[in-house]
Parts: structure tokens; sequence; C-alpha cells
């Protein structure tokens, strides 16, 4: 007989999801993602100056905060064919880049480790064992016993109180946790650790963009820091050092430990590799950009079809009509006026109209967009596979590493096909963070470089023709492709339609009724019990859902915190 169990709303994420799943012979049969909240951030742009629309559509997140500034001054540059000064680029790479480092470390120890770390049976872990296993795999000088010894005593303080601090409410002792204690104790060392190494990445992005969450630098047209290489100005060589400092501890920890984390516990859940597999035609778009004009990259993105690496088709620049003419919105399951069939984002119409959840009818938020009709996956696992199709080499030797540690301790062989799941996700998002870390350190090289040639321009000024005009700002963020899509008619704005990364994955069917991708992943998702449903979150979680950015807003209702309903 079928189980409906619904979650609502799912914690550990940004902002209000409501997955549904039909659950039939231990799995899942059927999915539905709902998006739970609206807000109408493009509706408040209409009629404002471009120049403004970074700061307003910043604040569609406090999670990815940098991610929509920099699509929308891109969008407008775009819209004006404007070209960027390159201390602007590197900044504004640098900031992209030690963003995405903290969302990726923070997103697996912080938001989805518990999904596979099982707290509390750290306690019967030998510390001594625990520090010999975690020597062998790195030289991280947080493995010690002496470290283990300290955090075993303190969760047994927290349990010997009867709380368990910020680790309440978990799925402990479910049968789906398959790490063995001196693992879980690793993990949740780790886990503490982390929380202090996050800091070093917000300080960078701090510094360069004067405030986090939420850069105050940027301008259509540069950034407003001023360089010099004397000590009288914002951005002096000696708070370039300190940064540099910080770079060098973030690369330590996603090396040593995030990238070795990850592909250790994929050794023991190799299961998990065959599961989630869903929807795998995927797109990403090339970033970092190493000229004024968006048109070359060091990081490259593309679309491939059927999970098939063979089938790469590279997007090569920000003006590239592959991507720009591809992308369209349907409303056909989505509380919006519409009838008008997919959209493109350039005629995108944002008209709330909300009717009841209809499984069959309307029933998220989100809108859902297409690539060529079809949807898609996005995120750092289509980003990975896409650079491992373009022959990128450090992305090809991290997943090689990653890879062999999962094989040696699943003892089977495990290839790059096993990235095509559930378990491939949190992979694929350390085998980016490291890549982006070391582009980091690249970019520090470039931005001292250039300023080293007397080069301190980071700012051009832009100008509005009368005619209208149309531009996309495009950015890979850690959770996958953005665009935004702004009309400027004299010098205003006409229409702005933001498509997000959570709105690809988390999107409700489409106007073919084809699932989106989340939907799709559930399918095939066993669950041992159904009223504690912990593997459908462990796929949930593994794309790291971001609900604020996906439907750009605020529940005014008051929602219980965790709601789990088995019927
Ligand atoms: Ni609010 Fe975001 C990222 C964007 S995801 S986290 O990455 O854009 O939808
Ligand atoms: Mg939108």
């Amino acid at each position: 007989m079928s189980q409906r169990v619904t979650i609502d709303p799912v914690t550990r994420i940004e902002g209000h999801l409501r997955v549904d799943v039909e659950v039939d012979g231990g799995e899942v049969k059927k999915a539905w993602a709902s998006g739970q909240m609206w807000r109408g951030v493009e509706t408040i742009l209409v009629g404002r100056d471009p120049r403004d629309a970074w700061a307003i559509t910043q604040r569609i997140c406090g999670v990815c905060t940098t991610v929509h500034a920099i699509a929308s001054v891109r969008a407008v540059e775009n819209a004006l064919q404007m070209e960027i000064p390159l201390n602007a680029q590197y900044i504004r790479n640098m900031i992209i880049l030690a963003h995405a480092v903290h969302d990726h470390i923070v997103h697996f120890y912080h938001l989805s480790a518990l999904d596979w770390v099982d707290v509390t049976s750290a306690l019967q872990a030998d510390p001594g064992k625990a520090a010999a296993l975690a020597e062998s795999l790195s030289s991280w000088p947080g493995n010690s016993k002496a470290e283990f010894t300290r955090v075993k005593e303190r969760l047994a303080g927290f349990v010997g109180t009867g709380q368990l601090g910020i680790f309440t409410n978990g799925y402990w002792g479910h049968p789906a946790m398959k790490l063995p204690p001196d693992v879980n104790l690793i993990a949740v060392a780790h886990y503490l650790q982390a929380l202090d190494v996050q800091r070093h990445a917000n300080k960078i992005v701090s510094i360069l963009g004067a405030k986090t969450p939420h850069i105050q630098n940027v301008a259509v047209g540069g950034v407003a820091n001023a360089l010099s290489i004397d000590s009288q100005s914002v951005l002096t060589v000696e708070r370039l050092l300190a940064v540099k400092g910080w770079i060098d501890q973030l690369s330590d920890f996603v090396k040593n430990v995030y990238l070795i984390d990850v592909a250790v516990i994929g050794g023991f859940y190799p299961e998990w590799t065959a599961i989630g597999r869903g929807i795998v035609d995927y797109v990403s778009v090339p970033d970092i950009p190493l000229d004024g004009k968006n048109t070359r990259f060091a990081l490259p993105g593309g679309h491939i079809a059927a999970g098939d690496l063979s089938s790469f088709k590279e997007i090569s620049s920000h003006d590239d009509a592959y991507f720009r003419e591809g992308v369209a919105e349907s409303v056909k399951h989505s509380w919006y006026e519409g009838g008008k069939g997919p959209l493109h984002p350039y005629k995108g119409e944002t008209r709330p109209q909300y009717t009841d959840f209809d499984d069959d009818g309307k029933y998220s938020w989100l809108k859902s967009p297409t690539f060529y009709d079809k949807p898609m996956q996005v995120g750092p696992l289509p980003r990975v596979l896409a650079m491992v199709a373009a022959r990128h080499q450090p992305t090809i030797a991290y997943a090689t590493q990653a890879l062999d540690l999962v094989s040696t301790v699943a003892k089977t062989k495990v290839g790059l096909d096993a990235l095509h799941s559930t378990i491939g996700r949190h992979a694929a998002r350390a085998v980016a963070c490291a890549v982006q870390v070391d582009e980091l350190a690249r970019q520090w090289d470039l931005l001292l470089a250039n300023m080293a040639k007397g080069d301190l321009t980071t700012f051009n000024k832009p100008l509005f023709p009368k005619d209208e005009v149309a531009g996309v700002g495009i950015h890979e963020a850690p959770r996958g492709v953005l665009s935004h899509w702004v009309v400027i008619d004299d010098g205003k704005i006409r229409n702005y339609q933001c498509v997000v990364p959570t709105t690809w994955n988390a999107a409700p069917r489409n106007e073919a009724d084809a699932p989106g991708a989340y939907e799709a992943c559930l399918a095939g998702t066993p669950v041992a019990i159904p009223d504690q449903p912990l593997e459908v979150l462990r796929t949930v979680h593994s794309f790291d859902p971001c609900l604020a950015c996906a439907v750009h807003v605020v529940d005014t209702e008051q929602r219980p915190l965790v709601k789990v309903k088995a019927a």
C-alpha cells in the first residue's frame, strides 16, 4: 500500500521547501517539490535605475549573498556592451571564489553531513584508532589523538546533560546510518573545525567587498575599491597579504579535510553512488573571466545531454547565443497567471495567482525552467562534469583523487559514472571547491601582477542609450547556473527576470509535465521508515536547496519547524 509523506518545511536548507513523496515497497515512486513562499523582487525592479538593481537583487538571499549582485551588474553591463577593467574582474573573481568556498564548506559540514554522520555513535569511538585512520589519510594537524579525545569528551558532556545542543533532533540510530564510530568521531571533530575555518572565507569577502553578507563594492562598470600600492587607500598590499594568508588556510582545509571526508563517507555508502541519479541533462556556464569582455574564462562550462560526456557542448562566452536562446520558463504548475506556454526570460511575466496544492495542477511558487525544452540539473555536479569534458586538468586530478579514495574505502572500483548520484553531488561539490580555492590563489596573483604593472583602474562609467537594450548576466553560482535578464528602456528597467539555480533544480513539473531535478532524482530513493524520511533528506540536501533564491521572497505565515506527516 502506498503512503504519502509530506516534509514541510525541509530544514537545514535556506528558505521554505515542501517535499511530498509517495512511498511504496520501501522506495519513493513519485515526488513533488514545492516552493512555499513568494516575494516578487523581479516586480519591485520595474521602473528603477539599472545601476541600483544589484543592491536590490542581492537581498534575494542571505546565503548566496554575493551572487545576485554579480549577475545583476553583469546583466546591465552586457546590455550596454561594456568593457570592465581587469582589476575589477580579478576582485569580483576573488569574491565569487571565496564565497563559493565558504558556501561549499558550510553546506557539507553544517547543512548535510549529519544526514550521514551519527553524532551519538561517536561516543563509542576510540580516539587513538580514529587518529591513526585520519593521519593515514592526510597531514591535517587537527587529526591528533588529543584533539579527538577532546571532542569525544565535549560530546559526552552534552549527552550527559541530556541536551545535544546543536545536534538535537537528528535521526540518530536510524538504520540507514552506516559509518563506524571512529569515522563518526572524525567527522564530528571536522564539523567543529569547519565552523572555525569557514570564517576565513568570509573575512576575504568582507575585506574585498566592504562587508558580508551583502557586499557593497560592486558597481555597474566595475568595483568601487580604490587600489593603491602605498598604504593610503582602502585595498592596500598589506590587506591583500592578509587575504593571501586566509586563502592558504582555506586551501589546506579543503584539500586535507573536506575532499577526503567526502570520499571516505562516499566509500562507506557505496549504494548511494547509484541512488539519486534522476535528470542527467546538465548545464553549467563558464565563469571567472580573464578579460574585460567576458569572453575568456578560467573555468569552462556547457551542456551535457543524457549523462554522456562526449555530447559536451561548450558555452564559450557570456554572449553565447546557445545559452541565451535556450532558456524558457513555464508556469503551468506554478502559482502564477499563465496560459501563454513557456516564455523566454526577456518576455517573462511574474504575476502571482495562488491556488491550493494540487498534485496534478499548480503546486509551487517556483517556475519551471527548461533548456531547449528539457528540464536540467545544475550545480557542482554539472560544473565538474563539464570541466572534465573540457579537459580542465585540475578538475580531472581532484576528481580522480576523490574517486580513487572512494574506491579504496569501498573496496570496489568506483569510476566517473558514480558521480551521477546523491553522493556524487557531494563529491563533485568538494572537487569543485578544491578547484575554486586554487583559482582563488591564482586570481590573487593576477591582481597583484596587474597592479605591479601600474594599472590601478577599477571602474568604467556606464552610459545609457535612449533606445531599448537587453542583456543577460550569467554566473556559475555555488548551486549552479544563475542568470539575470534585464530589458532597459531610456535608462530605466522595463523587465527583469532572475532564473536561479534552485529554480532549475527544485522546479515543479514543466509544460510537458516532466518532473524537475529534485522530483526526478527522488524517484527510487529507498525509505526504511516513512515517518523518519532520512533518505529523502539525503537526496534533497545533496542539491543544497535555497528557496529564497528560487522564488525570490517572504513567508507571512508562521509554520512549525518540522512537520513530517505520514499518511
Ligand atoms: Ni540563495 Fe543561490 C546560489 C543563487 S541558489 S543560494 O548558489 O542564485 O538558488
Ligand atoms: Mg525568476
